[in-house]
């Protein structure tokens, strides 16, 4: 790890900036010779982007050169995130990593950028292959969709009716899960445990919740929500909470410990998962920062080296997967939840 470290502050400092950068310990880099890295959230005010930017500004400080600007709209829209993404063009940022509100709607903006000759890549949730350089996934997304549904089954021993609440209609990485969800359902293992709904919170707590109401109003044999989304969980988990259904009503997906501690404490969530954000957010802003300095490229077969993370593959579609998914419940909850 140390040597990677090591490495890649070597490479930075022998890069497209010219002046030798010395490590950040013994000389600051001057402002003006920073290399500017934009991470932009789906929307500000979610835990799991706070996460990702302290990640992000843990790699800017490790390499020293790298300033880190943590952005995103108000509201997890696309239109929002192109407005964010046009004031980071007008600014000459020189990387941005985003996660995409919207899959195809984001292209033409961030193609702008690439244009522009800024180093776009996709995080968490992806922009199409033609927006960006390359996409990191937090995980292998067959396993995220396949681990939620396992987790539920687990908690039901496969019976009962069950609904998803996931984040907006139009996020890449919830819509991908779901897909992957719905592939591992088709097993016949989980004939009896039915999905009777998908919901949308849109990623913002008091929509989730209300929809997880009218959800178990709905649905009066509901024994199960998978909520793929940070936000939505702690939600849904609040509300069944609130209706006084722990026991009757169990909730999964993935959530952020620190979060998800009251939930699984009170008995509304069984297990949930989740990946280090802080771990993303990291590699993210190393990706970027080794794009702009011209030591990676992000094309398929060939790697990235990315500090304490280790050296990241970039496969098929420019696509990388970190992780995999790690289960949470009432053995470890306490421990993660000082952590993210
Ligand atoms: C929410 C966001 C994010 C997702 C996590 C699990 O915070 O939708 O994109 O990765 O949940």
């Amino acid at each position: 790890m140390q040597s990677n470290r090591r490495e890649t502050l070597k490479l930075i400092a022998a890069t497209a900036l010219g002046a030798a950068v010395a490590p950040l310990s013994v000389t600051p880099v001057m402002a003006a010779d920073k290399i500017r890295i934009a991470m932009v959230a789906k929307a500000l005010g979610n835990g799991f982007f706070d996460a990702c930017r302290d990640g992000g500004l843990e790699a800017a400080k490790e390499l020293g050169n790298v300033e880190l600007i943590y952005t995103g709209p108000t509201t997890a829209t696309a239109e929002a995130q192109i407005q964010v993404i046009d004031a980071l063009i007008a600014q000459k940022v020189d990387g941005i990593a985003i996660s995409a509100d919207d899959t195809n709607a984001l292209v033409p903006v961030c193609k702008k950028a690439l244009s522009r000759g800024i180093k776009v890549i996709s995080f968490d949730s992806g922009v199409a292959p033609d927006g960006r350089i390359m996409h990191l996934n937090p995980s292998n997304n067959e396993l995220i969709g396949a681990k939620c549904v396992q987790m539920m089954a687990k908690t039901l021993k496969n019976e009962g009716e069950v609904a998803i609440l996931s984040a907006t209609a139009q996020a890449t990485n919830q819509n991908i899960w779901i897909e992957e969800m719905k592939k591992e359902w088709a097993k016949p293992d989980y004939a009896k445990m039915k999905l009777v709904a998908t919901v949308y919170g849109d990623d913002v707590a008091d929509k989730s919740y209300r929809e997880t109401q009218a959800l178990i109003k709905a649905h009066p044999d509901l024994k199960g929500i998978i909520a793929p989304t940070s936000v939505g969980i702690v939600a849904a988990a609040k509300a069944v909470v609130d209706a006084g259904l722990v026991g009757k009503v169990y909730v999964t997906g993935l959530g952020l410990p620190s979060e998800m501690k009251g939930a699984v404490l009170a008995g509304a969530t069984d297990t949930f998962a989740i990946w280090n954000p802080i771990d993303l957010g990291y590699s993210a802003t190393m990706i970027v920062a080794a794009l702009v300095a011209g030591t990676a490229t992000g094309k398929a077969g060939t790697s990235v080296k990315a500090g304490r993370m280790g050296e990241i593959k970039i496969g098929a579609n420019n696509d990388a997967a970190m992780a995999d998914p790690f289960t949470f419940d009432k053995s470890n909850i306490e421990k993660f939840a000082k952590i993210f």
